[in-house]
Parts: C-alpha cells; sequence; structure tokens
C-alpha cells in the first residue's frame, strides 16, 4: 500500500509518518511537503534512508509539480495535513493561508480525483466550529463559524471537500481534532513556546486574561485516531476527535511552571490576540461509538513526558527558534513558501 502523506516535515505529520512506518506492514510513503519554515526534515530523519520513504518537495497549491508523482505512483491513499497551521501568523497575514489550505487541497483533491485514489483524508480542526462559551461542545452537524483568518481557511477547505464527495462522489473524510501537544511541535505555539522560553530563561506571554480554555490531546492519539478514520470510517463523513482535557491557557501555564520549578514571575500577562476565540471543546462520541476510538494518553503523563522530550532535546529546538536550521535547509533545498516573518519571544 502506498500513502500519500502531505505536510509529513510538520508536527503532526511527522507523526503519522513515524506511527505508520512502525505499525502497518508493506505499507511506503510519499511525504509531498514544501519544506515552509515550519517543515523539518530532522522531524523525520531516522527514515531518510528507509525505502519505504521518500520526500519530494513540492506545495500541495502546484498543480505540475505534483502531477507526476500522481501520475508515476500508485497512490492508495491521501492524507492531507499540509496547511499554513498557525493562528497569530495569519492575523498578520492571510493570502498564504488561502493558497495552501484552500486552493492547496482543491488541488490535491482534484489529482486524487483523476488518478482514482481510493480515499481521501482531509485533517481539519476544531477552530472550524468558533468560539463557546462556559458550556457546551462542538458536534460534527454544529454550525462552521470560523473567527481568524486560520479558521476561515480550514473552514473553506473543509467545504471544497465537502462538495467532490456531494458532486462526484469521490470518496474522502474529514477529521477535526482538538488542540495537540507533544514532541517536535513548532516552538510558535504554546506548550512548545512556554517549555523552550522557561529553558532559555525567557519569559512566558500569556494572552489577554488566560482564561481561554482549549482541549488538549497527544499527538499520538491524534495520529492513531487519524488512522482509524483513514482505514474504517464511512466515506463522506466527518469526525470529531478531543482530548476530553479542558484546559485554560492559565492552568497549562501553572502545570507547567510545577514541572520546571519555575517561579509565578516567568508569566507575563501580555494584550490579547485579536478575535481571541474563548473555549474550544470536542464531543467525540461519534468516533469512540462507530471505530473504538478513545484518548489513551492522560495529561498528567502526556505533557511531564512532553517537557521531559524539550529538555532532552535542545539540539532539536535550538537550531529552529534561532532559525539556523533554515538556514541550513534553505542552502540544501530552497524555501517551498514565503515565510510571513512573525515571531514570538
Ligand atoms: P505544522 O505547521 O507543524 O506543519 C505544517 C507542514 O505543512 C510543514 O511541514 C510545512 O512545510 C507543510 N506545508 C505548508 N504549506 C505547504 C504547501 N503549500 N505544500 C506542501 N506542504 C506545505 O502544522 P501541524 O500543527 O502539524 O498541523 C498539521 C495539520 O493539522 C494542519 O492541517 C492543521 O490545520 C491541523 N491541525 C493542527 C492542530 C494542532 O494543534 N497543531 C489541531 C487540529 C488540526
Ligand atoms: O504566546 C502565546 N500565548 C498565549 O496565551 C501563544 C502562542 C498562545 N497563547 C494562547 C492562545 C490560545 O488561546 O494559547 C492558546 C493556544 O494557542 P496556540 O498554541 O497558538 O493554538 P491555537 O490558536 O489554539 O490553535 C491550535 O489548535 C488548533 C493550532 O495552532 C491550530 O493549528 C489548530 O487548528
Amino acid at each position: 500500500m502506498r500513502i500519500m502523506v502531505t505536510g509529513g516535515l510538520g508536527f503532526i505529520g511527522s507523526q503519522m509518518v513515524r506511527w505508520i512506518l512502525e505499525q502497518v506492514p508493506d505499507v511506503d510513503i510519499l511525504n509531498v511537503d514544501a519544506l515552509t519554515y515550519a517543515g523539518n526534515p530532522a522531524n523525520v530523519e531516522e527514515y531518510a534512508h528507509d525505502a519505504r520513504y521518500r520526500w519530494v518537495q513540492a506545495s500541495i497549491a502546484d498543480r505540475a509539480q505534483l502531477e507526476p508523482w500522481f501520475a508515476d505512483q500508485a497512490v492508495d491513499a491521501v492524507i492531507n495535513f499540509a496547511a499554513e497551521s498557525h493562528v497569530d501568523r495569519s492575523i498578520q497575514s492571510g493570502a498564504p493561508f488561502v493558497v495552501t489550505n484552500v486552493l492547496g487541497t482543491q488541488v490535491l483533491l482534484e489529482l486524487a480525483r483523476q488518478y482514482h485514489v481510493p480515499r481521501f483524508l482531509h485533517v481539519s480542526t476544531d477552530e472550524v466550529y468558533g468560539s463557546l462559551g462556559p458550556t457546551g461542545q462542538f458536534r460534527e452537524t454544529s454550525p462552521l463559524e470560523p473567527n481568524s483568518p486560520y479558521a476561515a481557511s480550514k473552514a473553506a477547505a473543509d467545504m471544497v471537500v465537502l462538495a467532490a464527495s456531494r458532486t462526484y462522489q469521490q470518496d474522502v473524510v474529514i477529521t477535526r481534532c482538538s488542540n495537540n501537544y507533544g514532541p517536535y511541535q513548532f516552538p510558535e505555539k504554546l506548550i512548545p513556546l512556554f517549555v523552550t522560553n522557561g529553558l532559555e530563561g525567557r519569559p512566558w506571554p500569556l494572552y489577554g486574561d488566560g482564561r481561554n480554555v482549549r482541549d488538549w490531546l497527544h499527538v499520538s492519539d491524534h495520529v492513531r485516531a487519524i488512522w482509524d478514520v483513514l482505514t474504517r470510517g464511512k466515506s463522506g463523513q466527518i469526525y470529531n476527535i478531543g482530548g476530553h482535557t479542558e484546559k485554560s491557557n492559565w492552568e497549562i501555564a501553572e502545570d507547567l511552571r510545577a514541572i520546571l520549578g519555575l517561579p509565578a514571575s516567568v508569566v507575563t500577562m501580555v494584550s490579547d490576540r485579536l478575535g481571541h476565540d474563548r473555549r474550544y471543546a470536542m464531543d467525540a462520541q461519534k468516533i469512540t461509538k462507530e471505530l473504538g476510538w478513545e484518548p489513551r494518553i492522560p495529561w498528567q503523563q502526556g505533557i511531564r513526558d512532553t517537557v521531559a522530550w524539550y529538555q532532552n532535546h535542545e539540539d532539536w529546538w535550538r537550531p529552529v527558534k534561532s532559525g539556523a536550521y533554515r538556514e541550513y535547509y534553505r542552502q540544501q533545498y530552497g524555501e517551498g513558501n514565503p515565510d510571513s516573518g512573525v515571531r514570538n519571544s
């Protein structure tokens, strides 16, 4: 079986590549990744010389670059992770989000249809549903009410995918997951930013009043859910994935402070993110009832292991934070997409 994974040099995509190569017999992977600022070949370096793995540097929005890979290889399934994924960057500059997340998904879908790929799994997010008040949960039938430019581009992509199912009966499935955490997450996102800042003796910028709530899931539970949906999900369906672990950003900071042994003064309240969604919470009963999936890694264990991973992998995150890794790969391969240049400190 040949699986095309897009965005497989990023945080979740690289975990998917690893999971498949470790768990699934007789499989090979074509990793289509443009190598933007968020893509890092070091995330899957143990497979660089594995005959079952191949990385193709291409943008999913570039039909001419992509088509030969569909034409030459019999692809059995596409898993589409490739995206511009950071909300703060989308607030600075939305156009790359529309190009990759919307146009890229459309181009990929068309090629998958043209070359008769039996299944297309699109990786979406809870952010497409918008923001909740203090109670309630998102269901698969909840309306799409995205607020950030990032979330709007992801919601548009979901519409494009569902339209392909309804118009052409293309075999597609969509997963919508809550916030992920774990190893190899780019240190612009809350948890790796705070952990690595803590290790560097730098402050933790907490947006607004720090009471915004997210539902956290370990990345390895997410990729196992994606595999379950890819192999056993019903065509044309959407599956919510969640961790049953709602935490305010303030609570996350408290948990990380306790693990790292840092004083309360590390937290610096800063101005709020524009249009900051207040709360996300997922009702994931459908995937549990239909496919038997449930999260396995409890928060307390997952977050301790994650902090330990960053403590033990300074060789990974220091070059990422300094930008040195980008210079190295840019010299070797060039770069797929322009970087909007936004940096967290
Ligand atoms: P990431 O930013 O870590 O990785 C994105 C990858 O996509 C990078 O390797 C990048 O080089 C690649 N890429 C970007 N533009 C591309 C293009 N035009 N063509 C080919 N490759 C391109 O993102 P992530 O956190 O791993 O998220 C992966 C997917 O999961 C995204 O679709 C995101 O919306 C979704 N998601 C993420 C979370 C989360 O908490 N991180 C939660 C739910 C859903
Ligand atoms: O420095 C920070 N300070 C802070 O208070 C950062 C980077 C974030 N935050 C807050 C904003 C959010 O309420 O922490 C929360 C989490 O922020 P992010 O890590 O940027 O994630 P979020 O905006 O929730 O989006 C993530 O989950 C859904 C992923 O980045 C998306 O790709 C995914 O779709």
